[in-house]
């Protein structure tokens, strides 16, 4: 009995939370995930800059921003909602009729920042930045297909 009451509240608790995700509006939609975005930038610009040996590397700044971006990658898939593919977005359409692709495309980036993240509590710049090219690689081949 008491476990049907728990299952019944998770139902509802999952039926809230999508319903609150299907009402909300583009533009919200799209200023929250540019604004994703912009803090995976503002992270990821200075990494570039340390595995390119522009910035002194410094491990613990390196450690803060990618996990800074292991936590990010995972926000704005929710916002690539119906509706929300006109106007002021660089997201394709294409993105609702593949949508397969471009949530694997996300996944991709979730699990290279995760390594990343790992790698960089290794403090040894080899592991590092193979490990930061391939997040690279992630943002550039969803760029270049679902972006314009
Ligand atoms: C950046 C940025 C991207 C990625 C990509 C990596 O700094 O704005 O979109 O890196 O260029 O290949």
């Amino acid at each position: 009995m008491k476990k049907m009451t728990l299952i019944g509240l998770a139902a509802a608790l999952t039926v809230t939370t999508l319903t609150a995700v299907a009402q909300v509006k583009p533009f919200e939609a799209i200023e929250y995930r540019q604004g994703v975005f912009k803090a995976v930038k503002w992270n990821f610009g200075p990494m570039a800059e340390m595995v390119r040996g522009k910035q002194e590397f410094n491990a613990e700044e390196f450690t803060r921003r990618a996990e800074n971006v292991a936590a990010l990658s995972k926000l704005p898939l929710e916002a690539f909602v119906a509706g929300t593919y006109a106007s002021k977005t660089a997201a394709l359409p294409i993105i609702e009729k593949d949508y397969k692709t471009f949530s694997d495309m996300m996944a991709n980036f979730e699990k290279a920042s995760a390594a990343l993240a790992v790698a960089a509590k290794s403090g040894d710049l080899a592991q590092i930045r193979p490990a930061f090219g391939e997040v690279g690689k992630t943002c550039k081949s969803c760029h270049d297909k679902f972006r314009d």
